[in-house]
């Protein structure tokens, strides 16, 4: 597999960081076109990466909500069940104008997920595993 340059590697993923404003399901579907999802977050090591990697603030993670109950997933698919790691700025998710259904990292700092409107556009994160070729 060939290592593509544009994509910088943290523990197993490589990770695409967009400039480029997308609304939140545009920016998923071209991640998506790159074999990739927008980003996910698993641990407080992952939300460094992220914040202290990025340039541009806000930006897309993969984090929406579905249903009526409105419960947050991660559109990878990795499950969102762990309350020690939600990266939430104190006083979000406010769900401002009961219009906020995705999630952006607002800040370079730990606690920095907003939930906004997924119509802004906004620079995003893709996150694609890595996947050892055999020799
Ligand atoms: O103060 C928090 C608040 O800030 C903005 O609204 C004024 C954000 N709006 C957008 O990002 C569109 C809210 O999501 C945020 O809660
Ligand atoms: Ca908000």
């Amino acid at each position: 597999q060939m290592v593509s340059q544009d994509w910088k590697y943290f523990k197993g993923n490589f990770y695409y960081f967009s400039h480029t404003p997308k609304t939140w399901y545009s920016a998923q579907q071209f991640c998506m076109s790159r074999n990739s999802h927008l980003t996910s977050v698993t641990s407080k090591s992952e939300q460094e990466f992220l914040y202290k990697t990025a340039s541009d603030f806000p930006f897309w993670i993969g984090l929406t909500k579905t249903g009526s109950e409105g419960n947050w997933y991660w559109t990878d698919n990795t499950p969102f069940n762990d309350p020690s790691l939600r990266f939430w700025i104190p006083g979000e998710p406010n769900n401002a104008g009961n219009n906020e259904h995705c999630a952006d990292i607002r800040f370079p700092l730990l606690m920095s997920w907003n939930d906004a409107s997924c119509d802004k556009t906004l620079p995003f994160v893709c996150k694609r595993p890595y996947f050892p070729s055999e020799p």
